[in-house]
């Protein structure tokens, strides 16, 4: 059967702006592929639990204060840290959900003083490349009605406003899969479109090799 080993799974990236479904998406997305019968598993960035996760995590928490740079290289780093993982499950058959990756890392430093696109995105240029990415699309207005910001660092409107802006950006980028989903609809009608583009794109890439991000 097409679904099983010899074939590599897809790496399938989930980004957006605060409360627009990305959390609740890739579950879902993780939990309907697997009773489609494909091996499918999630993983976050940041990932809070390693060694450097920590850090980054009492950063966001602002338990402790890091400069600028270096907690940009922090967030890189938890990334590069987990490709052999990354590489070994896609290797299996597995594919992969993503929420957040390294466009989260260049949408929030490049908003931040001084950061251009380019210094932001170099640490990240040859981490893994999605083969999908899903952009939960949300306006502001509509994801206030979702609740309130919490307390964690950058979850300001007026940072977030930068964010969206520096998102718009980097999907100007062809050379990647970007795939704009209105995530303004029902949970299930969300869900229904990024399964659709998922089942697509783990078909497509599971004869190619795994690309280079931004090389
Ligand atoms: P993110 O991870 O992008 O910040 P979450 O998945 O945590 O977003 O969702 C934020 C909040 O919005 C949660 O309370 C969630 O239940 C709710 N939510 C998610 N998707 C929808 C949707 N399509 N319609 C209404 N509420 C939603
Ligand atoms: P979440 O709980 O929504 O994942 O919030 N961030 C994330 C960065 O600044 N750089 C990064 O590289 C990544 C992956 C976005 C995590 C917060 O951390 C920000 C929101
Ligand atoms: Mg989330």
């Amino acid at each position: 059967d097409w679904r099983m080993a010899g074939h590599r799974g897809a790496l399938i990236v989930l980004e957006g702006a605060d409360r627009a479904g990305k959390s609740t998406q890739a579950r879902r997305l993780v939990e309907a592929l697997r009773n489609q019968g494909y091996q499918a598993e999630g993983m976050r960035f940041p990932e809070r639990t390693t060694e450097i996760g920590r850090l980054v995590g009492s950063y966001l928490e602002k338990k402790s204060n890091i400069e600028d740079h270096t907690v940009h290289l922090l967030f890189s780093a938890n990334r590069w840290e987990h490709v052999p993982l990354i590489k070994e499950k896609l290797k299996s058959g597995i594919t992969l959900v993503v929420d957040r990756y390294a466009f989260s890392g260049v949408a929030f430093t490049s908003s931040k003083e001084n950061f251009s696109l380019h210094w932001c995105k170099q640490p990240d240029v040859g981490l893994p490349k999605p083969d999908l990415v899903v952009f939960l699309n949300i306006t502001p207005e509509e994801a206030s009605k979702r609740g309130d910001y919490g307390t964690e660092r950058y979850e300001t409107s007026d940072f977030q406003k930068k964010v969206q802006k520096r998102y718009a950006e980097l999907m100007d980028d062809k050379s990647l899969n970007w795939k704009v989903v209105d995530a303004a609809q029902s949970m299930e009608d969300v869900h229904n479109a990024i399964k659709q583009l998922s089942e697509a794109i783990i078909t497509e890439a599971r004869h190619q090799p795994v690309g280079k991000l931004w090389a």
